[in-house]
């Protein structure tokens, strides 16, 4: 579902809270389930603060309750990530809640791996094996030897397990297989990475540049609603996307830039600003290092040289940058998020770093602020936590990726495969992360798995990667559990609570009782030693001198709002060593990487083949949603996007591709998804098609989703690693599109 532009300012403005709209859609899905239940969309009885998991941006949900079920989820207007208001999907909570297909009991394999064959036994079994099958593992290989995949809250448990089991090995696709780059290149450029959610002032912006960011699609809700806020009063977008997205339908300029190349529009724009003396010239003689060398490099970086690499005319380009220019420094560029793109993505996020500082938006109201964190002090645990003595086992053994700031998932995936890391990795628990569509290359990802003596899912859904365990750990969802305070930095800093709204349904468990049960039996229940989540998060509100009934009454504890930016009183700092802001980065320069970024070109693909690009859909987190019945009703499932030019004439047609026909799509490996329905369009290039990440599963318990659509990560046989930080990018496969039959 592509929204209208009247629907896009609806749920991100006014018009529309994320209550309606999830009644709306309640009732109907309600209407549809054998399992009828009465008025699902009323208010409840009692009424439960939260904060949401349908993503992993934390917005504050109020869960109402009649008759012990949860009948609607409604934003908390006193949270301050979702001002009253949820996205749909987070509005459509009670899809997974009721979702007939979760996981009920433990399970454990009784076939060969991957066969998807379980037994249901009882958690007592399904704990004890775990156990045993870790003591054994630390036995023969030593406690390194396991790793951890973990997004999202309930992770906090088992990352908790991992430091007193004594392992380093903690990652997840969130950081390598998204925003790793952007992290390391602002890191680079100003000393901090930006981090969850992202310290930007779109409200305040005057121009917002979107470099691929396709918000509106991508629905982080508090994002969505400030960019309606600043679009209601008169800022003004600049999209530079190869696909009209929704974004560029509301936008003064859309680039529609060929795919791989943005680096050089960027060094173009920077061209135009040094050369037309646009910069902020004060803002940088007082901040910034290697204005000359910047100043060298974009010299014959004109829009005229770019045009002919982009795609995009050069007047377009001269037009844009003026304009993006007049704002500063409320002129926002934005970052991005999902950047692992190109497999030089770092330097992407590094050029899109110093064109913000050129505009003197760092530090700036409309720009980039500075937020902080609430404090709250540790649970006294009593006991000090093992110190490891291996590195994680995430990096190739000639050492590499000398940036990254995380632990890479495809590293510790690539240390299962022997010879490949600095030691092997024998164990995998993996918790919320669909390791099977969100690595690279499947066929790796189920080698590495092949090879491991242990692998342990902790899913509320029987999602791909649970078929490939040796013992599977059904979680109750988020509405059903307490979980660790959230506090990420913000505007207002907060704390948030996670509270159960209704008791676990089947035999599925919280995350904390889970990870304290496992500790139990492989002797580490001392370093767990609180009651329960409940008793945990009291105790450290308790300990931060906060009123524990009052949070647990409105779910957030706010804190002391103090200035963000200059305007504000804020004086800026800088993180890096020089404490300026590095244009031309010494950094990188003495690692042996360019020190001010360059274009490089990207292969082509073989002829008669697209690019595959991939994104996100407005009512759905990737595969976590597509079972979600509730969700799937105003999008049941992916198209591909084609250009309507190209559908004409498709090598292996006979006649024009058709609005709504399914096809299969095939990369230049062979490899093959679908059959997927073609979505015809004006808006996208003709060298791409575009696709929504998270359908084709191929996981048969989700009888809903599977089979649905097409699978990007399916086609993402190649990759090209990005050597600054490890980020895998995944832009660089190709697929032809082959016809299935002539039935729409
Ligand atoms: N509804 C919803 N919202 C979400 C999520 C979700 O699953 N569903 N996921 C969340 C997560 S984890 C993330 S990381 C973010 C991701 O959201 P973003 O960070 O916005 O994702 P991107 O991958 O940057 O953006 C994809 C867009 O980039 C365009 N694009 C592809 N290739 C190129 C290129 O070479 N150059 C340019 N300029 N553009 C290109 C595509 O056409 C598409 O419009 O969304 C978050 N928000
Ligand atoms: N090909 C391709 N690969 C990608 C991307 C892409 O667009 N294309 N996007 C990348 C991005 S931006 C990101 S952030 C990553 C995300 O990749 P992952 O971190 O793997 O996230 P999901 O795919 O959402 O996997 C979530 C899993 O968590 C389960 N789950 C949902 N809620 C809960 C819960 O409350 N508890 C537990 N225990 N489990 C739960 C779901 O059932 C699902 O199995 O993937 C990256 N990989
Ligand atoms: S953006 Fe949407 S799905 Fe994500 S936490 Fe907020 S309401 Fe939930
Ligand atoms: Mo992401």
């Amino acid at each position: 579902m592509a929204l209208t532009r009247r629907q896009f300012i609806q749920i991100g403005g006014a018009a529309v809270g994320g209550g309606v709209v999830a009644s709306g859609l309640a009732s109907r899905w309600w209407g549809l389930d054998r399992n009828r239940v009465e008025d699902p969309g009323t208010d409840g009885d009692r009424v439960v603060a939260s904060y949401c998991e349908l993503c992993f941006w934390g917005c504050g949900v109020l869960a109402h309750v009649k008759d012990g079920r949860v009948t609607k989820v409604t934003g908390n207007p006193d949270h301050p990530l979702s001002k009253g208001r949820l996205c749909p999907r987070g509005a459509g909570a009670t899809g997974l809640l009721y979702d007939p297909d979760r996981l009920k009991r433990p399970l454990v394999r009784t076939q060969k791996r991957g066969a998807d064959v379980f037994e249901e036994v009882s958690w007592d079994a399904a704990l004890n094996k775990v156990g045993e099958g870790l003591l054994e593992l630390k036995r023969r290989h030593g406690p390194e030897a396991l790793a951890l995949f973990s997004h999202g809250s309930g992770g906090t448990w088992f990352k908790h397990f991992m430091k007193a089991w004594g392992s380093p090995n903690v990652g997840a696709p969130s950081y390598a297989q998204c925003r790793g780059p952007r992290e390391a290149g602002y890191l680079l450029t100003y000393g901090t990475p930006l981090g969850s959610p992202e310290p930007i002032d779109l409200a305040h912006a005057r121009v917002i540049t979107l470099i691929g960011s396709h918000l509106g699609e991508n629905m982080h809700n508090t994002q969505v609603q400030d960019l309606a806020d600043a679009i209601g009063s008169g800022a003004q977008l600049v999209v530079v996307d190869p696909r009209f997205s929704v974004a560029a339908s509301k936008a003064r300029y859309w680039l529609p830039i060929r795919p791989g190349t943005d680096i050089a529009l960027l060094l173009a724009w920077m061209n135009v600003l040094v050369e037309e003396k646009r910069c902020d010239a004060e803002y940088l003689a007082q901040h910034a290092n290697g204005l000359e060398e910047l100043k060298a490099h974009v010299a014959g970086k004109t829009p005229e040289w770019a045009a002919a690499i982009t795609g995009v005319k050069a007047e377009l380009i001269r037009d844009s940058a003026r304009f993006i220019a007049a704002a500063r420094p409320a002129s926002l560029i934005h970052p991005g998020r999902h950047t692992t793109w190109y497999g030089d993505d770092t330097q992407r996020a590094r050029a899109m770093a110093i064109l913000a500082a050129l505009l003197g938006s760092w530090g700036r109201r409309g720009g980039y602020l500075t937020f902080n964190k609430m404090g709250l002090p540790p649970y006294k645990v009593g006991k000090e936590m093992p110190h490891g003595g291996k590195g994680a086992a995430d990096k190739p053994r000639n050492g590499g990726y000398p940036v990254a700031g995380e632990v890479i998932a495809s590293g510790l995936c690539d240390a299962a495969t022997p010879g490949h890391a600095l030691y092997d990795l024998k164990g995998w628990m993996v918790y919320g992360c669909n390791l099977i569509q969100a690595l690279p290359s499947r066929k790796q990802t189920i080698e590495a798995i092949q090879n491991l003596d242990l692998l342990v899912s902790i899913d509320v859904l029987p999602a791909e990667i649970c078929g490939w365990s040796d013992v599977v750990l059904p979680e109750c969802s988020y509405l059903e559990r307490e979980d660790d305070v959230l506090a990420p930095p913000w505007r207002e800093p907060f704390l948030a609570l996670r509270q159960e709204a209704v008791p676990p349904l089947h035999e599925s468990k919280p995350g904390w009782w889970i990870a304290k049960e496992l500790a139990g039996r492989v002797g580490l229940g001392d370093y767990f030693p609180w009651k329960d989540a409940r008793e945990y998060v009291d105790a450290r509100l308790t300990l931060g001198r906060h009123d524990v009934a009052e949070a647990r009454r409105r779910g957030v504890v706010l804190g002391k709002v103090g200035p963000v930016c200059e305007e504000e009183g804020l004086a800026i700092e800088l993180g890096t060593d020089s404490k300026k802001i590095e244009l031309h980065s010494e950094e990188l320069k003495r690692l042996g990487f360019d020190p001010i970024p360059n274009y490089v070109p990207q292969e082509e693909g073989p002829a008669g083949h697209f690019r595959l690009l991939m994104g996100r859909a407005p009512t759905h987190t990737f595969g976590r949603t597509v079972n979600n019945r509730l969700l799937a009703e105003p999008y049941p499932e992916n198209e591909v996007w084609v250009n309507a030019e190209a559908a004409k004439a498709l090598p292996g047609f006979p006649g024009p591709l058709r609005n709504g026909e399914r096809v299969w799509l095939v990369n230049q490996d062979g490899a093959r998804s679908g059959p997927v329905r073609a979505k015809v369009t004006q808006r996208i290039r003709d060298d791409c098609v575009f696709l929504v990440h998270g359908w084709g599963q191929g996981a048969k318990r989700l009888r809903y989703a599977h089979g649905k659509g097409a699978s990007d990560a399916e086609l993402v046989t190649r990759y090209k690693v990005d050597p600054i930080m490890g980020g895998t990018g995944m832009s660089v496969n190709f697929v032809r599109l082959e016809p299935v039959g002539r039935t729409a």
